[in-house]
């Protein structure tokens, strides 16, 4: 990284990233911002923590505003690989969907409106976890204030799209606008020229029942519709259609990278994975499996993609999925 993080500045991160409330995410980035190395190759890097600590700031105001009004506010400690929200207008399948890809049991029902809070379920896929949650519907008139700080926290979103319904695909439309009025937007991938002061939300859109009649007609809709913005995942949440390969997208799309580490002389704990971003380096990894560890390290070994059995690594060495990793400090 042309930054040259320091090893203060990457625990700082990991403890953003294991951050459950806006408070504590505030008071990280603070803390990184100070800890950010002060140069021409950091700029943007310091320009980006601003507009997070902003973000932040706003979030916590919120909250306290809406605890004041007896509104409600939810917290849903993030776990796993990643955490993805669920959108959509009323009566799309969002529960079902919950029920199907995770052991959750949030309440479906054949009318409108049915889920009223958050639920959240975790999805297996392979070895890891990823974390799903439910959410109340939108519509251009309804909207639960507290989504919008849940969407900004998230890693991404799967928004849905009714296939059995010929409003379908206008009342997703509908729910992209609702957000847009909540300086949320929702797309495919982040744009290289962000608009300042917008929120960014990556997105896979999924098109549910596709098991009903005139469901693919309305598919090609939303093909022509979304599809220049998003990728489709067109599914039967009721009958099972399309879930295995949504699963795996879900995953992909949250370019992690799953390391497992091993102590010197033992074999390799397959059994948990750190996930990590795609791209992060041996210190950045060290520093999500212990707070001293990235200061600490001197070298690791490495079995995996690249290098020889066993080959010692610096610090700044770029992990691949599947690695394995001896950390030596
Ligand atoms: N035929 C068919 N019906 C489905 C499918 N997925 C969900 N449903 C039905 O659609 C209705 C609504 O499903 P829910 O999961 O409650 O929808 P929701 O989006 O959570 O609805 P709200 O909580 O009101 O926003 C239920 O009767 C489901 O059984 C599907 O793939 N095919
Ligand atoms: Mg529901």
């Amino acid at each position: 990284m042309a930054a040259n993080l320091t090893p203060q500045y990457l625990e700082a991160e990991a403890e953003y990233r294991r951050a459950q409330t806006a408070e504590e995410r505030l008071a990280c980035l603070r803390k990184m911002l100070m800890l950010v190395p002060k140069h021409k190759a950091s700029e943007k890097l310091q320009a980006d923590l601003k507009t997070r600590i902003r973000e932040a700031r706003e979030e916590v105001e919120r909250e306290k505003k809406s605890a004041k009004k007896g509104g409600v506010s939810y917290k849903i400690p993030r776990q796993g690989a990643g955490q993805y929200i669920i959108l959509g207008a009323p009566n799309v399948g969002k529960s079902r969907l919950l029920t199907r890809l995770t052991r959750a049991t949030p309440e479906v029902a054949a009318y409108p409106f049915t889920t009223r809070e958050p639920h959240a379920g975790m999805m297996d896929w392979e070895d890891v976890r990823v974390q799903l949650i439910d959410t109340p519907p939108i519509t251009a008139d309804f909207f639960e204030g507290y989504l919008q700080g849940m969407i900004w926290s998230a890693d991404a979103a799967l928004l849905m799209v009714d296939l059995g319904d010929d409003d379908g695909p206008f009342a997703a439309e509908a729910v992209l606008q609702r957000l847009v009025q909540t300086r949320t937007l929702l797309v495919g991938q982040r744009p290289d020229q962000e608009e300042p002061g917008a929120h960014y939300t990556r997105t896979l859109l999924v098109a549910n029942k596709l098991d009903l009649p005139g469901a693919s007609d309305r598919l090609e809709i939303v093909r022509e519709l979304f599809g220049s913005r998003f990728a489709i995942h067109a599914i039967s949440a009721e009958h099972g259609t399309g879930l295995e390969e949504l699963r795996e997208a879900i995953y992909r799309f949250l370019n992690v990278i799953r390391v497992y580490t091993k102590e010197p002389g033992k074999p390799p704990d397959l059994s948990a994975p750190f996930t990590c971003p795609a791209g992060s380096t041996v210190v950045e990894m060290a520093a999500l499996v212990h707070r001293d560890f990235a200061e600490k390290l001197k070298s690791a070994r490495i079995w995996g993609t690249g290098v020889f059995d066993g080959q010692t690594v610096k610090r700044d060495h770029v992990l691949h999925d599947k690695d394995i990793v001896e950390l030596h400090i």
